[in-house]
């Protein structure tokens, strides 16, 4: 790392030497920010620029600009030569001028309405380049134009990114992470918190004056009864388990008979316990010490909900004697609504259009600099490109196969290479297919289908994962920006293993494990099934073409069809255990290996549940390595772990990639943290600095 910082560092230094010389040749004095990008030698002639100025320093669409230049002949004999404006490609002005040796004369050029591009001011074989920059659209709404729709707003349900980008700038937490860490908190709706030397006892002081959108004022209650009514509720594949675990030390309330009404009061009586709260603070008892707890009250899980309000909802009334009723909705009542603390209220949600926000002026910090935030879901990329070039989106999510469409573009700025917690996507395989599902043609394994369990032979996975050719997929689909784990410890968490064993594309592999699978009956009668992708996800399409084309190429039997659907309908599809192959990303939840290991390999994880894989050794291994305190010790554990995941191939991480944020350049204050499930609005503001 250290060496090849400070060889850039030196080639840097070299090339800003040879700038900075024509730049104080032929631009002494001028500053701002225009780009300046074509700087030439002076001309073997006498002519030389003394001074270029351009007013105002910063140009929008539509301002008038006054260009002047200083030249001097520093020659021996008398010059003519003509200084002009080029705008775009066509000369909008120009003047002649002579000079004898040593003499010194100003032109002023005046054009009265500029429209964005490139202004070009030539003079011999000199050109110095400024741009006219867009004119701030909608300077006091920020415009995110992205891919699919939230799923949900009870932040108790929600557990993807799309739900998740909304419900951070609505709802808050106790804490909150500290500008990009992933590992440094701040105060948000707790002012202060002490955590005992055991680390089984969490306490916060809850922050006073702070009142929800409605009015309602926050109270240590409100807490205690937010982290217990998403414990009540823990949907089938949501993100509670990440409370259960370090609070009650099971993964799923109806992991006990929750229609026997002694074991249901029980259990209520559990998550009553574990959070408790008085006139000031709130207490949390954890089962067992779990050093990613603060990670996880830092999420939108963990978000702050008005009890008052909720059950004015229907929503749990906070009483045990019926609560498994709220238990495993089918649909919550807060899917639609919204009413937090945070900077940015629910406006309206349009399904299949938009979701907007509005400020909350009574916010108990300074209120957000945007007036209204909305994010557009614009599945079309020329549509999405279009709204982005004119200005009419300010955030605009980029498939890696269109950036270089951007490159260069005026207006856009591009931040590049952000390190992603992201295993994404990964191939996962489903043991237990659902028999009404309609992706598997016949349900049998006669040629015209896969039977539901198709995929628990291990052969078949193998086969699969041998398909596919890596290597490609991340040229092609990540332009080279992306790293290949071979399991789900990824770069960036602890204890991530760089020499795990994994996959690589081999077709003759591929061959000889379809040829075993089910007993050799696989490979004469062949198969059939369906594949899907969400809409407008250019990557996980060229997945599925990558492996439909390798597969298809070893057995003229062998069909895979691809299909493209809604991100609400993928996830439900998915949860309900109907897609035999499924493509997704895996955002970390808090950067600790166990928050991957348990989603992707125990039984009761989130794919691992979806796809049916079980493994009690894996089970075992994943609830050891939480407890383990020293990290030798952890590191074998996971190191096993990474192991055990290749031999079963239950699921293929294709890629980690390396992101990119597009925003327009009138867009300021937005940052990075690789946790967050979106655009954080509350810093970001509209305008040239
Ligand atoms: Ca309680
Ligand atoms: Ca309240």
């Amino acid at each position: 790392m250290k060496a090849s910082n400070n060889s850039l560092g030196k080639k840097a230094v070299a090339t800003t030497t040879v700038v900075l010389v024509i730049v104080i040749l032929v631009l002494a004095g001028v500053a701002g920010y225009f780009a300046y990008t074509s700087l030439t030698k002076p001309p073997p002639g006498k002519l030389e620029y003394v001074d270029l100025s351009v007013e105002p320093s910063v140009v929008e669409e539509g301002n008038p600009v006054t260009v002047t230049v200083t030249v001097t002949n520093t020659g021996g004999s008398t010059i003519t030569e003509t200084i002009s404006v080029v705008v775009n490609g066509s000369v909008e002005a120009s003047q002649d001028v002579t000079l004898d040796p040593d003499q010194t004369e100003t032109l002023t050029f005046t054009v009265t309405k500029t429209e964005v591009g490139k202004y070009v001011v030539v003079c011999g074989d000199l050109e110095t380049l400024f741009t006219v920059r867009f004119a701030v659209k909608n300077p006091d709404t920020l415009v995110i134009a992205t891919i699919g729709e939230p799923e949900t707003l009870d932040p108790a349900w929600a557990y993807d990114t799309a739900s998740g980008e909304v419900i951070f700038n609505v709802y808050e937490t106790l804490i909150f992470f500290k500008g990009n860490r992933t590992d440094e908190f701040e105060p948000r709706l707790a002012t202060e918190w002490w955590i005992s030397p055991d680390g089984l006892t969490y306490v916060f002081k809850i922050r006073e004056g702070v009142t929800f959108h409605n009015g309602n004022p926050l109270t240590p209650e409100d807490v205690e009864y937010s982290f217990e009514r998403a414990m009540v509720q823990d949907r089938d594949g949501g993100p509670v388990w990440m409370l259960l675990e370090p609070l009650l030390g099971i993964f799923c309330t109806r992991d006990f008979n929750l229609s026997d009404p002694a074991v249901a009061a029980e259990v209520g009586q559990m998550i009553d316990a574990a959070v408790e709260s008085n006139a000031t603070h709130v207490i949390f008892h954890l089962k067992q010490p779990y050093p990613p707890f603060m990670q996880i009250l830092a999420q939108t899980w963990s978000s702050i909900v008005d009890k008052e309000w909720c059950i004015e909802q229907g929503d749990w009334p906070g009483t045990w004697d019926d609560w498994v009723k709220y238990n495993n909705p089918e649909v919550p009542p807060l899917q639609e609504k919204m009413m937090g603390t945070g900077p940015f209220m629910l406006e309206r949600w349009e399904h299949g259009k938009e979701v907007v926000l509005v400020r909350n002026d009574n916010y108990w910090r300074e209120p957000a600099k945007l007036k209204r935030v909305i994010i557009k879901k614009v599945d079309e990329w020329s549509t999405r490109k279009l709204m982005f070039m004119k200005g009419d989106a300010d955030i605009a999510y980029v498939p890696r196969a269109h950036i270089a469409e951007l490159e260069g573009v005026p207006g856009i700025r591009c931040v590049k290479d952000l390190p992603e917690l992201v295993c994404s996507p990964t191939m996962f395989f489903t043991f237990d297919i659902s028999p009404t599902s309609p992706y598997i043609g016949s349900g049998q394994l006669d040629g015209k289908g896969i039977p539901p369990d198709f995929f628990s032979d291990v052969n078949v996975r193998k086969a699969f994962a041998y398909s596919f050719d890596y290597d490609r997929f991340i040229e092609e689909a990540l332009l080279g920006e992306a790293i290949r784990p071979g399991s789900p410890i990824i770069k960036g968490l602890p204890f991530y293993w760089p020499d795990a064993p994994k996959y690589e594309f081999n077709l003759t592999k591929a061959e000889e494990y379809f040829k075993k699978a089910w007993d050799g009956k696989l490979w004469d009668v062949g198969f059939e099934l369906t594949i899907t992708y969400n809409v407008g996800n250019l990557e996980r399409k060229t997945a599925c073409e990558i492996l439909k084309y390798n597969i298809e190429s070893l057995n003229p039997k062998f069909k895979i069809y691809i299909r493209a659907v809604e991100w609400p309908t993928f996830l439900r599809a998915m949860v309900k255990g109907e897609l035999p192959i499924f493509l997704i990303g895996w955002l970390a939840d808090y950067p600790d290996p166990h928050n991957f290991v348990h989603p992707f390999m125990h039984s009761k994880g989130t794919f691992a549940a979806w796809q049916g894989y079980s493994n009690p050794e894996v089970d075992a291994l994943i609830e050891e390595g939480i407890k383990i305190i020293d990290p030798a010790q952890r590191e074998a554990v996971y190191k096993k772990l990474a192991e055990i995941y290749y031999e079963d191939c239950p699921s293929v991480p294709l890629a980690q990639p390396l992101g990119r944020h597009y925003e327009r350049d009138w867009v300021q204050g937005w940052y990075y943290n690789p946790i967050f499930p979106g655009v954080y609005c509350y810093p970001i503001w509209k305008g040239y600095p």
